[in-house]
């Protein structure tokens, strides 16, 4: 078994990943799920959810000056997207490496929209920019509930 002080320092940053509704109505939930498991990624929070437009509104927030936000708007509210919480060691950098370019075209093979998409208005995922944006973005799609706590059995095999 791994003692609590050594499991503190386990205690590392979170990010939050969404799969938008394009790759939930094209069968790819278990594929982008299985990328982050199988990283060594530690999960936190899982759930299917329709966003409302308010939500989506406020997580581009920062986009909202851009010409294609009202398209980006409708798109996420457009079906159900999967919600997740991922945890690990750099898990904010290494998520957006796993994802990708932001334009699927630029993406390079073997990260997700780099395999599994072609445009900017479907690249099929959204993760996290910085550890303060996981923060935020967590806060905003979990709120204070639907983020689990739990001890991986298969930790000390991933972290030495
Ligand atoms: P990111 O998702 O790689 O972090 P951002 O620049 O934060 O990229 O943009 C958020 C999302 O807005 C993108 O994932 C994409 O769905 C959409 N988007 C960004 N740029 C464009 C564009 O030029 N046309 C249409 N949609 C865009
Ligand atoms: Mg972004």
């Amino acid at each position: 078994t791994v003692k609590p002080q050594a499991m503190a320092r386990f205690e590392t940053e979170k990010t939050y990943v969404m799969v938008k509704p394009d790759g939930v109505q094209r069968g790819l939930v278990g594929n982008i799920i299985s990328r982050f498991e199988t990283k060594g990624f530690h999960l936190k929070g899982l759930k299917l959810f329709q966003c409302p437009k308010e939500l989506a509104e406020t997580h581009y927030g920062d986009l909202s000056e851009k010409p294609f936000f009202p398209d980006l708007v409708d798109y996420i509210v457009s079906g159900p997207v999967v919600c997740m919480v991922w945890e690990g060691p750099g898990v904010v950098k290494s998520a957006r490496k796993l994802i990708g370019a932001t334009n699927p075209l630029e993406s390079e093979p073997g990260t997700i929209r780099g395999d599994l998409a072609i445009e900017v208005g479907r690249n099929v995922v959204h993760g996290s920019d910085s550890v303060e944006n996981g923060e935020k973005e967590i806060g905003l799609w979990f709120g204070d509930e639907g983020v689990i706590e739990w001890e991986q059995a298969m930790s000390p095999w991933l972290r030495e």
